[in-house]
């Protein structure tokens, strides 16, 4: 039996907090969630703290630095590695825009011999409620570009729902990232294939987030267009 760990990166998911670990717990209970929030103004943090006393398995970790997604995944790693009581990470989104429904879809595959497993987007069964044409033409494009670049074969480079076992983790090097927000997901896809690591996807829907503000800005697109080559060739 795995011992599972659910990552959930959160800035200003007051709104979505609540549901969504409720959600993930009903899915299934053995599992455990940490939220690595970036002191979020609206206090979701606070609201993980009040969930607490009633989901023992609920763990929470503030980061005071500065913010930013990739850092803290790679502080949630990081402690989960050092807390050694799981052997398995879920990396997923606050808002719903993954599905906790899917979680042992990903499991099932690392059970059928995947090192690591993606819940993909671009696979022809995957489907895309209230996502805007232009969010859709966006990723299409991130993920041909990201894919050609770092010559990646898989379908969907910039997905941020995967399972991750602990030991795979640990051989990939945590403190030499290059990226520091959503370039993350496509370096730590090139980095365990260049590792030899077998990533197998599963086709998953992709819902527009549920409640609160988007973190994707004109900037981080821009900065993410250099980014491929850059980890490409350092
Ligand atoms: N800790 C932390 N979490 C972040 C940061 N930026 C984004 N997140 C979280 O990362 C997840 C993905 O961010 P989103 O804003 O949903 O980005 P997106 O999915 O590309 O965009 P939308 O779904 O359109 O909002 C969410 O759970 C966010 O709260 C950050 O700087 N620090
Ligand atoms: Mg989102």
């Amino acid at each position: 039996m795995r011992k599972i760990i659910v990552l959930i990166p959160t800035y200003n998911e007051a709104q979505n907090i609540q549901p969504i670990i409720e959600r993930t717990f009903s899915v299934d209970p053995s599992l455990s969630i940490l939220v690595i929030d970036d002191n979020s103004p609206d206090s979701t943090a606070n609201i993980v703290r009040s969930m607490q006393p009633n989901f023992p398995n609920l763990d929470l970790l503030v980061r005071y630095q500065q913010r930013g997604f990739a850092k803290s995944y790679l502080a949630g790693f990081h402690k989960v590695i050092s807390d050694n009581k799981f052997d398995t990470v879920i990396t997923m989104d606050a808002d719903f825009s993954h599905d906790p429904q899917e979680i042992p879809h990903l499991i099932k595959l690392l059970d059928s011999g995947a090192d690591v497993s993606l819940g993909s987007r671009h696979t022809t069964r995957a489907t895309f409620p209230g996502i805007s044409l232009w969010r859709q033409l966006l990723s299409r494009f991130a993920q041909r570009y990201v894919q050609t670049i770092l010559g990646l074969h898989i379908q969907d480079c910039t997905t941020g729902y995967l399972a991750i076992p602990i030991n795979v983790l640990r051989a990939i090097g945590l403190n030499q990232f290059r990226s520091d927000g959503y370039g993350f997901l496509f370096e730590l896809k090139f980095k365990l294939t260049q590792q030899g690591f077998k990533l197998r996807e599963h086709p998953v829907k992709w819902p527009k987030r549920h409640q609160g503000k988007s973190k994707m800005t004109n900037k981080i697109i821009l900065d993410s267009v250099l980014l491929p080559w850059k980890i490409k060739f350092s």
